[in-house]
């Protein structure tokens, strides 16, 4: 692929910018003052791109996606515009004769970290891939000051520390001024009849902020093509003046300010958990009309100022309920504002909103009490009410006099907003991220809209961006698979598949291998000066890198490196090739048992990894600040993929695929996306263990099982609990971890005893371990097992998911862009 990026200009352009942004010669020049010259340098290219795929999208009146998303954890930029720019060789040796190293300029860039785990990267992983397809799309999101905090390990605890990731300035973004927008809050709904008898809505007495936008390139790779990343800040409304202390508004100009100030201070850091904060419903009202009222108008200044035929143009997908609020408020603007009746607003929401449902967890549920709702968003939850009720009929006129299934489908109910059934109802589809998360919501969870509405749901398998994954974060295995079967699979990974000629090629297997090596040699060395842990890259890599959280089961995990230390210890001679265990995870700031998890960990890894008498067979490793950019080294170097969640609770899952597109083998159960992996590679070349996610279900029906019966009749699982409440791994304080061992066995706690079925699925997991064990001391069954895992990874790239958006829920337009 060719680049439009010349040496000559980029190198000129570095010292120019080093100069005017700096005051400094290049000599003189840090290497965060030469990331930010190289960046702004690379933007201006990028720039007259963006421009032409404008005009462009302008020029075909090519329909547009709004991703509408709370969250995008984008990872860092520099990196990837110069890899989909194709001018890596170029800014490499440019940087070379500047005399700096490539690798350590884009150390310097802070991880944009606007998102907290798989939601979010996987809107970043969505972004990419709409670029590199030519697909018009804006993602539309909150420029929060502070993305997800930054982790330090301090004596085994997670402490929490603000990302400031805009402290040095960032390079990338565009303020652009002209789009700010009015969003409104509280006050009360007028209302005034026109001459005809209609009533016209308007709002009064609130307090508003000024909503201004930042624009992100996202560029496509090799195609010229550069969508928008459009992140919402929030400014008072009008400048504070003394004006308004005469007047008697001193207090009102006080809390505009202050609104404005709050809404965008920081990105709340739960996964996969509803907390029902003021703030986050105001963020999310915030972003929501900003970014809808900019769509609308772009539409009708391309549309002579008529929207009744907007869907033809436009699509918002919402990612997960978070943006549901959509859906009023596109009905709110289209009414309040372009004056159409209820039926033309609703006719034309109902055929541009379409919804993703990213899990099932029961806690994860937004349901926002009415008197909150009301009172921030009177006429919002106006529009909400009338949804309701003329569904609550549509309810009635289908299932007459069947109040259970009121009950169970209305909108608002028990004095609460139920978001996921606002978006439902709201919307033309509704999908699930999983073949088998979408046939949980389609027969369990959702089932009774499954059953009114069966033609809106449907399922699209998520799946991850080869760009970033493989071609920058694992250069050695790319330029290897380039080398062995052309540079097709970076816009199309199923070429991927090509490898299967190889995997049982002795001098193929050979590199492979040596490349798996060198990857863990880089991890390695990151580790000792991260963690002053000295491991050793000939051992077992088996990693878990995710959110904490207690269905993922990091907690099984480490309750089994305790079993297999003890059995160590019992059995000096036991036949154990040497493992290292590494762990990556943040747990939310308010989630005491996932902290508490965090320190077992690394009280653990403290009495294990300094005890010599096993001669180094396990080494545990938790990872401080596991996030995109050190993501990229861990995927690069695994073995062993750990995708362990109880089946049914994950309801994809994304990191196992980034595993497997680097040869590593999955160790987990039949939940999420691990059920589809298992189909493309093979039962030979995974190992599956626990319960299924009927079984699960079963269980939970019928109020779970009694793990008190394991723990008297398995011995050495009986003495892996009792080192949690005798000070065996916290000699100080024997209690520490009292509540991890109620949780398991005691049920006089809220929960059910073993909620996620820890101990039920123990010696299973114990099997695949054992299995994994032998496995690698087969090297050549072991290096054809993970060269098939990276060869059938094709199906998961994030390209062959937005085609499935593309072709049968957005109908987008494609777009070329010469220059
Ligand atoms: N997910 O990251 C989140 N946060 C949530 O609040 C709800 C779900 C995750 O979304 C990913 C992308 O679809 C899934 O792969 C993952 O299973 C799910 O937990």
């Amino acid at each position: 692929m060719k680049t439009t990026i010349d040496k000559a200009e980029l190198k000129k352009q570095i010292i120019y910018n080093v100069k005017t942004l700096y005051r400094k010669t290049i000599d003189e020049a840090t290497p965060q003052q030469v990331f930010q010259a190289v960046s702004y340098a690379l933007k201006d290219d990028i720039i007259d791109q963006w421009i032409a795929t404008h005009k462009e999208i302008e020029r075909t009146d090519a329909k547009t996606l709004y991703y509408l998303s709370m969250e995008f954890l984008m990872g860092r930029a520099l990196g990837n515009n110069i890899l989909n720019l194709c001018a890596q060789d170029e800014v490499k040796e440019v940087l070379e004769e500047l005399g700096f190293d490539l690798n350590t300029i884009e150390d310097q860039e802070p991880d944009p970290a606007l998102g907290n785990g798989g939601l979010g990267r996987l809107a970043a992983c969505f972004l990419d891939s709409l670029a590199t397809l030519g697909y018009p799309a804006y993602g539309c999101g909150i420029r929060y000051k502070y993305g997800m905090f930054a982790q330090k390990i301090e004596d085994g605890y997670q402490r929490e520390v603000p990302d400031d990731w805009l402290r040095d300035g960032y390079p990338f973004e565009i303020r652009r001024a002209e789009y700010a927008c009015e969003v409104k809050f509280g006050g009360y709904v007028t209302v005034t009849k026109d001459e005809t008898g209609r009533e016209h809505f308007g709002q009064a007495g609130y307090q508003s902020v000024r909503a201004v936008p930042y624009d992100l390139p996202i560029v496509g790779y090799g195609n010229n093509v550069v969508n928008t990343l459009r992140i919402w800040d929030a400014e008072p409304i009008n400048t504070f003046n003394l004006d308004s202390f005469d007047k008697g508004d001193y207090q009102k100009a006080v809390e505009q300010e202050n609104l404005a100030k709050n809404i965008v201070e920081v990105l709340y850091p739960n996964d996969n958990h509803y907390a029902g904060k003021e703030l986050r419903l105001k963020q999310q009202y915030f972003f929501i009309s900003a970014s809808l009222q900019t769509a609308v108008n772009k539409y009708k200044k391309a549309h002579n100022g008529d929207v009744t035929k907007m869907y033809e143009k436009v699509a918002f997908q919402m990612n997960d309920t978070h943006p549901s609020m959509a859906v009023a408020e596109l009905m709110r603007i289209l009414m309040d504002e372009e004056n159409l009746t209820w039926e033309a607003a609703w006719e034309i929401t109902t055929k541009c909103c379409a919804y993703t449902n990213h899990t099932i967890m029961a806690e994860a549920l937004e349901k926002w009490p009415i008197e909150l709702f009301s009172r921030l968003l009177p006429r919002i939850y106006g529009i909400v009410e009338e949804i309701n009720r003329r569904f609550v009929e549509e309810i009635e006129a289908t299932y007459p006099g069947n109040h259970e299934k009121i009950a169970k489908m209305a909108i608002i109910y028990d004095g609460q907003v139920r978001m996921a059934h606002l978006a439902i109802v709201g919307s033309y589809s509704v999908n699930g991220v999983a073949k088998l998360h979408t046939e949980i919501l389609e027969k369990q969870e959702l089932k009774d809209f499954y059953q009114m509405m069966p033609e809106k749901f449907n399922n699209k398998t998520n799946g991850i961006t080869q760009r970033r994954f493989l071609l920058h974060a694992n250069p050695l295995l790319a330029n290897w698979v380039t080398d062995k079967i052309s540079d097709a699979w970076i816009t199309n990974l199923p070429e991927i598949s090509k490898l299967k000629l190889f995997v049982d090629d002795p001098k193929s297997q050979q590199e492979f291998m040596n490349i798996k090596y060198q990857n863990k040699v880089r991890l390695a060395k990151y580790i000792k000066e991260h963690n002053g842990i000295d491991v050793d890259p000939r051992s077992i890599f088996d990693v878990q890198v995710k959110r904490l959280h207690e269905y993922k089961r990091q907690l099984l995990n480490i309750l089994h490196v305790m079993y297999i230390y003890n059995e160590l210890k019992s059995h000096p001679d036991m036949e154990y090739y040497p493992h290292t265990f590494i762990f990556g995870a943040k747990a939310a700031a308010g989630y005491r048992r996932a902290k508490l998890t965090i320190k077992l960990i690394n009280s653990v890894a403290d009495v294990i990894n300094n005890d010599k008498s096993i001669n180094g067979k396990i080494k545990v490793v938790f990872i401080e600040n596991y996030r995109v950019s050190n993501a990229e080294i861990i995927f690069a170097a695994a073995d062993v993929s750990e995708q362990i969640s109880t089946a049914s609770k994950e309801a994809s899952g994304t990191g196992n695929m980034k595993f497997m597109l680097n040869g590593a083998i999955t160790c987990g159960t039949l939940d999420g996306a691990n059920v589809e992996i298992l189909e493309e590679v093979g039962k030979d070349n995974a190992v599956i263990f626990g319960m299924t996610a009927d079984e699960v279900i079963n269980y939970e029906k019928n109020g779970g099982y009694d793990p008190m019966q394991i723990f008297n009749e398995n011995q050495e699982i009986r003495q892996v609990l009792m080192q949690l409440i005798n000070g065996f791994y916290s000699p100080q304080d024997p209690e520490l971890f009292r509540d991890i061992y109620n949780s398991l066995l005691n049920t006089y706690s809220s929960d059910r005893a073993d909620t996620y079925f820890i101990l039920k699925d123990f010696m299973s997991y114990h099997e695949a371990h054992m299995k994994i064990n032998e496995l690698y001391q087969d090297q050549t069954r072991w290096a054809h097992i993970v060269m098939m895992n990276t060869a059938c990874s094709g199906k998961f790239t994030s390209d062959r998911t937005i085609q499935q958006y593309v072709d049968e829920i957005w109908e987008l337009d494609k777009v070329t862009v010469e220059l």
